[in-house]
């Protein structure tokens, strides 16, 4: 694996001589290269920042040094790296960084990194390098470090440790934390009994000592869930989404109040993704309002999924006001950090099910660019109808199969 650095400090980077990463480099299962933003800088200052167009506070990294910098890296694809790396820019306003994007990153042939400062990097220098390579701004957790240094140290520690060759134990590498979405059990080594300088002894768990495989491993999953419970009870909802299709049945439901509304008009916020993807593209169309969404509640049941308290999921649902036989489904949504493990699919199927005995029809209302929904909601049998009511939304539609014969 490739693996470019472009930094104003290539020494913070000293670390990936180092340890595990520092050998795989020895041994040839990596090549990296650290490259000082400064050599692509011109004046006598080698500048890399100035100040922000619109005010505020803080510098901002300057274009040209990063379009440089960045068209010497492409400028060294060979046979093996492909002909462009995949850019990752560490920042705290990214996509976060977890183990399965550290699996996904670790395929890649080449990765590069540019290690961010000050308040940030300009912003058409996203767009440039967009044109040219799979960019991917990841964050390592919500608080803000000094730069993008730290991060790729983390990072690349977390995807070359996955590279063949480079940790040992396979095993060690499956049975870990965060695989599977629940945290590791507790871990015991002799003697069964410690006793430490102040005299007070402590005993390794009973279960663990007696040989029993099948009380060991139920005994450790237990540790697992309450362990995650206590101290990432955000990880629970993913934990049960990945145990089988219907994650939804492990949510707590409920019939949306008034009370409900500002959440939901967050979640909705949460699921117009195309205006966090591209910000220049942001067409100032008014957005609803906690009052728009208050009204809704009154003329649809909105159904609430909720995990530990947090809504992740909700769908509306009504008898059709003008034809009573169409059940109605709309603003069917899942949290982003959600989507895509077959929650839509179970939310659709629980909407339908909502439906009264003599509903012969369903009509479904999503956003025309909602894709992975459009997609969904085809395999799960509906057909486009045409345009919606609201602007920028299509209607689908699929007849309900006939109730099961009562004889
Ligand atoms: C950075 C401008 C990048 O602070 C971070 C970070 C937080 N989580 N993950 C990364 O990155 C450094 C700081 C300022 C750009």
């Amino acid at each position: 694996m490739r693996l470019d650095v472009v930094s104003i400090f290539p020494d913070y980077l000293a670390p990936l001589d180092l340890s595990l990463i520092g050998k795989a480099r020895r041994d040839g299962i990596i090549d990296v290269r650290v490259h000082d933003l400064r050599d692509f800088t011109h004046d006598r200052h080698r500048t890399v920042d100035d100040t922000p167009y619109g005010g505020g506070a803080g510098m901002v990294m300057k274009p040209q040094p990063w379009s440089e910098a960045l068209t010497h890296v492409l400028g060294s694809a060979d046979e093996a790296s492909g002909p462009a790396p995949i850019l990752v820019v560490p920042g705290p306003g990214g996509q976060r960084f977890d183990q399965a994007r550290a699996r996904e990153l670790a395929e890649a042939p080449w990765l590069a990194f540019a290690c961010g400062r000050y308040e940030g990097i300009d912003e058409r220098v996203y767009e440039w390098a967009a044109e040219r390579m799979e960019v991917r701004v990841l964050s390592l957790g919500d608080y803000v470090l000094n730069g993008g240094e730290v991060a790729v140290l983390a990072m690349t520690e977390a995807i070359v440790r996955l590279l063949p060759g480079v940790v040992g134990n396979a095993e060690s590498l499956v049975e870990e934390s965060h695989e599977g979405g629940l945290l590791e059990y507790p871990i015991y080594t002799k003697p069964s009994a410690w006793t430490d300088a102040a005299g007070v002894t402590r005993e390794v768990p009973e279960v663990l000592l007696g040989g029993n495989h099948e009380a060991i491993a139920t005994w450790r999953h237990e540790q697992r869930l309450a362990r995650t419970a206590a101290r990432r009870p955000d990880l629970l909802a993913a934990a049960a989404t990945a145990q089988g299709p219907d994650g939804l049945s492990v949510l707590d439901h409920a019939v949306a109040t008034p009370a409900d509304a500002g959440e939901i008009l967050t979640l909705q916020k949460a699921c117009r993704l195309e205006m966090v993807a591209e910000p220049q593209h942001w067409s100032g169309a008014p957005a609803e309002t906690v009052d728009d969404v208050r009204a809704d509640l009154a003329s649809w049941t909105t159904h609430t999924f909720r995990s530990e308290g947090r809504l992740v999921a909700s769908v509306r649902v009504r008898r059709d006001p003008v034809d009573p036989s169409t059940w109605q489904i709309g603003r069917l949504m899942v949290v982003p950090d959600l989507q895509g493990r077959g929650l839509e699919r179970a939310l659709l199927e629980r909407a339908e099910a909502l439906g009264p005995a003599d509903i012969t029809r369903y009509r479904l209302s999503t956003g025309a660019d909602q894709q992975p929904l459009l997609r969904m909601s085809k395999k799960a049998g509906y057909r486009t109808a045409g345009p919606g009511e609201g602007p920028g939304t299509v209607d689908l539609t699929k007849r309900r199969a006939a109730p099961p014969s009562s004889r």
